[in-house]
């Protein structure tokens, strides 16, 4: 459970003040009237938590959540933890943290060798957050290797082949349709002879066809099995923040076909819908590894609870 803290100095201020640009509209949805919620009462009541619990619901905490929530707020009453509401803020912070740090992971980005495949319905930013990816790992001195193994697509071969680029790592693609695990054996051979850290695979994005998602998850997986024996072998699934409780769906639907390492989650800044992230983390029990705040080469970073609830609170 190791957490990189990214750069030093001012970065972490470009960071955080990115995440929280990111969560204005969350922030201006759920923040400002959970305020305005609290001004209006002196002491917790029933009412207060009845207009609480529609207010988490309405921010994307999801349904679930929102009464595990409510449950540790009123286990607080009762113990006299809280009287004013004016408390409600802090205890809801506290719980909202303490919900988002159990499976806490971030991205080691000196744990290597590593093998990531990234998969996730279309357009989420699977093909743009390998490319951040890989600028985290080559900037901690990382050699890495991208596998276009979207070959769906000529432009997705093209696009991956932009981000290696730009990040300044190596690609191994072969022709439009040819077979995804062909294309990842050849990256496994070619990482393995040249000394590479971290292999990220790309994957076209596709769920209507649960069965031969399944068995091209599963050829993949045997490929990597055979090819890179006993190294680490994650599977991010990348999720699209303002799809809001859509995204939760998907995660449940391809947790049924791929063992799910971790999530990137995605596109978190102009959502009105941060809260998701809650409820990612509590429903589901798959640990959020990065986010994504944007478009640019370093919009994307590893995840850390006590930031993201500071940018969601704060300001
Ligand atoms: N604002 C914003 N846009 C993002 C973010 N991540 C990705 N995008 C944009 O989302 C669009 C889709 O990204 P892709 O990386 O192509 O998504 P994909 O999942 O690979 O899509 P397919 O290959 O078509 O399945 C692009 O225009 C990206 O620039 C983010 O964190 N914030
Ligand atoms: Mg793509």
């Amino acid at each position: 459970m190791t957490v990189i803290q990214k750069d030093q100095g001012d970065n972490i201020m470009g960071w955080f003040d990115k995440l929280k640009a990111g969560l204005r509209k969350t922030r201006e949805g759920f923040k400002n009237k959970l305020k305005s919620l609290l001004a209006a009462f002196g002491k917790v009541d029933e009412d207060l938590f009845d207009d609480l619990e529609e207010l988490l619901i309405t921010s994307d905490f999801g349904v679930e959540t929102t009464e595990h929530l409510m449950e540790r707020l009123r286990a607080r009453v009762k113990e006299g933890r809280i009287i004013e509401a004016a408390e409600v803020e802090k205890a809801l912070q506290e719980e909202i943290t303490s919900m988002l740090t159990k499976g806490e992971q971030g991205l080691d980005t000196e744990d290597v060798p590593v093998i990531i495949s990234v998969i996730g319905v279309n357009g989420v930013g699977k093909t743009t957050s390998i490319g951040k990816m890989a600028h985290l790992y080559k900037s901690a001195g990382k050699r890495v290797l991208l596998a276009a193994g979207d070959t769906f697509r000529a432009a997705a071969i093209d696009q991956l082949g932009i981000w290696a680029e730009r990040a300044g790592v190596e690609m191994i693609s072969q022709s439009e349709g040819a077979d995804p695990a062909a294309v990842l054996f050849d990256a496994c051979r070619s990482a393995k002879a040249k000394g590479v850290d971290v292999l990220i695979c790309d994957t076209a994005g596709r769920l209507h066809n649960k069965k031969n998602l399944m068995d091209e998850l599963a050829k993949m997986n045997r490929v990597v099995e055979r090819e890179m024996a006993g190294v680490r072998h994650e599977t991010f699934l990348v999720l699209d923040a303002a799809t809001g409780q859509n995204a939760v769906n998907q995660a449940r639907a391809f947790s049924e076909v791929a063992g799910i390492t971790g999530i990137i989650l995605t596109k978190l800044d102009g959502s009105s819908k941060g809260g998701i992230i809650v409820s990612i983390c509590e429903e589901l029990g798959i640990p959020v590894r990065l986010v994504g705040v944007g478009e640019g080469i370093n919009d994307l970073q590893p995840f850390v609870p006590e930031e993201y609830v500071r940018a969601l609170f704060e300001g």
